[in-house]
């Protein structure tokens, strides 16, 4: 009995991978020679090209499509598969009406809005905003693009810190009034259903949002920065996945329009060369891209997790930490990989509809960091990403708990800004 179950599951197998290959529209990015292009063949249903700045790249989809023979075409410098990125908050708490300063232990912990009763926070075990804010607060210069599932930029507690073309702002619906090749991209744009409007149908790219840049007021929630110009650059679909060239178009978008910082809460998919080509287009142009380190409990220096791994100088690896100051049990981590951890556990911020919610995640982590450098290049314009990284890792302050989880610490923001070592 046990046999012919054995056998009989392993057919239905097969036969299912069979059927899934045989009618499955299959998707290819592929990098082709300066001025080159691709002949068309009977198993392309279509070739798409990408118009990204820094390369030739298409998208090729089709049934059946023969990678060795695309391969071995001349014209052909790599091939690869479009894959799919997620992100994965670990945790979503309800939506609030009350949300309040005294509740952002990420930003001043006070031992009593961090834990539980059966795990009590730590007072002091925060990005130390309360000094830094002394220092800097940000600047209306600084651009901080978030790549995620889009922003709601009508959010009352973002919209004063929202980027805005101009042009667009006050030019013609339909129309790409500034000539940048995107139409109708007034606060960002959305690459998940190709226009103009990057509003968040989820929610988790509007939480990372909010941890950069909400609004210093007296109401809701304050970000790391109380001066900045958030771009939503929308990837991610409204169930939270986006493809490679959806990634890659992005991360050109926020190259072109002028980001200063990129802010990545998402990853999966295996090593992609088109992925890795964009970030360090992204480097030459001396823009920082902080991406979260995983949330799958994994060791980053044995197991690749991307974009978080790319080792390009710019990428900026974060893990997440718990209220008390430890690793948050879900966080990935990694002695070499993963640079810097930060706030990551019951985060509250900003959602979609004008709501607060607490999330937890290195999506989470992800975005104290971003805003952290945002504060380090509003008054350090100059800094090469490089430099950004090396200040980031000698001042985070390393509390014992995390030191063998991250080559440096906790990021302090105020020690980061003042380089205090
Ligand atoms: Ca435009
Ligand atoms: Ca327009
Ligand atoms: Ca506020």
């Amino acid at each position: 009995m046990k046999n012919l179950l054995g056998t009989l599951g392993k057919s239905a197998c097969l036969l299912t991978l069979g059927v899934t290959s045989a009618f499955a529209s299959q998707e290819y990015i592929v990098k082709l020679k300066e001025g080159a292009s691709l002949a068309q063949h009977k198993s392309f249903s279509s070739v798409e090209t990408l118009g990204v700045s820094f390369g030739n790249f298409v998208k090729v989809t089709g049934e059946n499509i023969d990678k060795e023979m695309l391969s071995a075409n001349p014209e052909v410098l790599y091939i690869e598969k479009n894959q799919e990125y997620t992100f994965s908050p670990v945790d979503m708490g309800e939506v609030l009406q009350d949300a309040s300063y005294t509740k952002q232990w990420g930003l001043k912990n006070t031992g009593r809005n961090s834990g539980t009763f059966w795990a009590p926070g730590k007072k002091g075990e925060d990005i130390n905003a309360e000094n830094v804010w002394k220092v800097s607060r940000g600047s209306n210069e600084l651009r901080v693009a978030v790549i995620d599932t889009g922003v709601d930029h009508t959010h009352s507690d973002l919209k004063a810190n929202m980027w805005v073309n101009e042009a667009e702002k006050n030019g013609e619906p339909g129309v790409d009034d500034d000539g940048n090749g995107y139409v109708d991209d007034v606060h960002g744009y959305d690459f998940a259903n190709n226009d103009g409007d990057p509003k968040d149908g989820h929610g988790h790219g509007t939480h990372c949002a909010g941890v950069i840049g909400a609004v210093h007021n007296r109401a809701g929630i304050r970000g790391v920065m109380s001066k900045v110009k958030i771009i939503g650059v929308k990837f991610l679909t409204d169930r939270g996945s986006g493809t490679t060239e959806n990634a890659i178009k992005s991360v050109d978008y926020a190259i072109k329009v002028g980001a200063h910082v990129m802010s990545n809460s998402w990853g999966g998919g295996g090593f992609s060369q088109a992925l890795l080509d964009s970030i360090k287009a992204a480097n030459e142009a001396g823009i920082v891209f902080v991406a979260a380190a995983g949330n799958s409990r994994r060791n980053n220096d044995t197991s690749d997790t991307y974009p978080a791994n790319y080792e390009v100088e710019n990428v900026i690896s974060v893990g997440a930490m718990d209220g008390a100051g430890k690793k948050a049990s879900f966080s990935n981590y990694g002695k070499k990989k993963v640079h810097v951890f930060a706030p990551g556990k019951d985060i509250l911020s900003t959602v979609k509809s004008n709501g607060y919610q607490k999330m937890s995640g290195t999506s989470m982590a992800t975005p104290f960091v971003s805003g952290g450098v945002g504060l380090l290049l509003s008054r350090n314009p100059n800094m090469t990403p490089a430099e950004v990284r090396e200040q980031l890792m000698a001042t985070s302050v390393r509390n014992g708990s995390l030191d063998s989880y991250t080559a440096s610490g906790r990021m302090d923001a105020y020690k980061l800004i003042r380089n205090k070592r």
